[in-house]
């Protein structure tokens, strides 16, 4: 009898875990243009490396796009500003060919096919959806930022990648459409992404 209460209480507790893994990963977010239409959606899940973003976007001028984790969950157009610099919790430089590099929220760059999508993995190592200093989840959350130019991988503070084209809110927060404008002072007189 005992055994049979404890494997109980355990499967128990395996479903209620699954169940609230299930709310963080995997994560299905929607992607923005700058304008405010939806580009496509991502989906985040945790792996043992980092977090798996299975992008599914159209609508990008083809080639090879910056792609980055950037600080806060606010994708206001036209400029997406409002997502902030990077997401840099070990305050390292920026690039991932960059010796004192790279920020946690920098990935491989991009590509957009001929008709515009992009169908593909990437990786941002060392990341996690759980409740830690590495977490895309973290605070608020954060926010998945495509440029319209290529992440050189070298140049400060954001690789020379142009202007921010595509952004969506990595956040377990309820869509918040009717908040009203970020408060431009709230990102500090940090660093401009060139
Ligand atoms: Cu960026």
């Amino acid at each position: 009898m005992i055994r049979y209460v404890s494997s109980f209480f355990l499967v128990l507790l395996v479903i209620l875990s699954s169940c609230n893994d299930k709310s963080r990963s995997p994560l299905e977010i929607d992607i923005y243009n700058p304008e405010g239409d939806s580009l496509g959606t991502a989906t985040l899940s945790e792996q043992a490396e980092g977090v798996k973003i299975k992008l599914n976007i159209t609508g990008l001028e083809p080639g090879f796009h910056a792609i980055h984790i950037h600080e806060f969950p606010k994708c206001e157009g036209p400029d997406f500003k409002s997502a902030g610099n990077h997401f840099n919790p070990d305050s390292k430089l920026h690039g991932l060919m960059h010796p004192e590099g790279a920020h946690v929220g920098d990935m491989p760059n991009v590509e957009a096919a001929e008709d515009g999508k992009i169908d593909g993995e990437v990786t941002v190592e060392k990341a996690t959806l759980a409740d830690d200093k590495y977490s895309l989840l973290k605070g608020e959350g954060t926010s998945l930022v495509i440029h319209e130019s290529q992440d050189n991988g070298m140049s400060q503070p954001a690789g020379d990648a142009g202007a921010r084209v595509a952004c969506g809110k990595i956040t377990l927060a309820e869509d918040d459409k009717d908040q009203s404008p970020t408060n431009p002072a709230e990102t500090g007189p940090e660093e401009e992404e060139k």
